[in-house]
């Protein structure tokens, strides 16, 4: 008989799983709190950064298969998700450096310019210290990917249901059970990627087994969408995304990419307040938005900082924003995106379907802590 396997979570994560999940044999359902397509977690939206550009291996690797997934999913259902706009990132050059080396390690290519040469070939963007383009990154549309995951998903035979909230999780007998509403569920494993809820969800469960979780911090990000002024920039070929590493310390990170029609997303990378997921009225805060403001006008000429279209969405942190994935008897643990998990959808979906699968565990630095017998 096939493995069954629940997925909570219809977001990238969940969507991803559930696909590699049911095109392995498995008998998937997947759970949703939310409409098909919802805007109140952490993968809503028109575009995604996609870039290899890591310092750390296993983030580089995890790419590498990522573009694979992707591609199989543009041929899987005809539509196009990434868009070949490459990917730019400047500022710290410790950092440039270990990126740098981290795309050699895996064979990347990538190119090296100075600050002035790059503000001749993308005159929408002002850099700072050196620059590294590579042109395997891009634009990952997201909204459709996520719906073609979904999709494909469906396709290979797993059930959706959206509106189905999950309030518990546990194991029983020799299954694991998960309550939704008055439903409950029973599989031989359950993948809870349910984003900035995946900690609610798990802790008790976890400490229960002598698991800790690390930390993973809830926060309200507030990007924001600014239209391109009439220029050399007005094009779309003029804007790959961009990741801006700071260089001095206590200055956030920044990043940015065009989502046509809607104009350059420029955001700080994880700086927002913690908060309650579920108890988030998700309006723009005039001072935060006038702070991007005041960056986008010093370091995105290309576009109008005086009109932007603020946004929230939520970020999952962990300390050093590395993923979790990994296995606690039945239970597959999916959180800690930081912020910068979609582009590895197809990647993690076969990740933890993997583990719930096989059991087969992720590199050692996406596990959690388990505590000594009798400690
Ligand atoms: O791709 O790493 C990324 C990223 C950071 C913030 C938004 N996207």
């Amino acid at each position: 008989m096939a493995t069954s396997v629940i997925v909570i979570g219809a977001g990238v994560v969940g969507a991803a799983t559930a696909w590699s999940l049911a095109r392995e044999g498995a008998s998937v359902l997947l759970l949703e709190a939310f409409e098909r397509g919802h805007d109140r977690g952490s993968s809503h939206g028109a575009t995604r950064i996609f870039r290899h550009g890591y310092a750390e291996q296993d983030y580089v690797e995890l790419s590498v298969r990522a573009l694979q997934g992707w591609k199989e999913l543009e041929r899987a259902t005809g539509r196009t998700l990434l868009d070949a706009t490459g990917a730019l990132d400047h500022g710290d050059p410790a950092a440039l450096k270990a990126i740098a080396a981290a795309q050699d390690a895996a064979g990347l290519p990538y190119e090296r310019l100075t600050a002035a040469e790059a503000e001749v070939r993308w005159p929408g963007l002002r850099f700072e210290e050196h620059v590294l383009f590579s042109p395997g990154g891009g634009r990952l549309r997201a909204a459709d990917a996520v719906e073609s995951l979904l999709d494909a998903a469906e396709r290979a035979g797993a059930q959706l249901r959206f509106g189905a909230r999950v309030t518990a999780v546990y194991e029983s007998g020799d299954g694991v059970t998960v309550t939704a509403g008055d439903d409950a569920h029973t599989a031989d494993a359950v993948v809870v990627a349910a984003g900035s809820w995946t900690p609610l969800l798990l802790r008790p469960l976890l400490a229960a087994n002598g698991v800790e979780l690390p930390t993973v911090r809830v926060t309200e990000e507030q990007p924001a969408h600014f239209p391109l002024l009439p220029g050399p920039a007005d094009t779309e070929s003029a804007w790959p995304s961009f990741v801006h590493h700071p260089t001095r310390d206590g200055v956030a990170g920044a990043y940015g990419l065009l989502t046509p029609g809607e104009g350059v997303k420029v955001g700080f990378h994880g700086v927002g307040p913690e908060i309650d997921p579920d108890a988030r009225d998700r309006s723009i805060d005039p001072d935060r938005l006038e702070q991007l403001q005041r960056y986008v006008a010093e370091w995105v000429p290309g576009v109008d900082a005086t009109r932007p279209e603020g946004i929230s969405c939520l970020y999952d942190s962990t300390e050093q924003e590395d993923f979790v994935l990994d296995r606690v008897g039945r239970v597959v643990i999916a959180t800690g995106f930081s912020g910068h998990g979609f582009k590895f959808g197809p990647a993690l979906g076969d990740v933890l379907a993997r583990l719930a699968l096989h059991g087969e565990k992720a590199a050692p630095r996406f596990r959690v802590a388990v505590a000594p017998p009798g400690a």
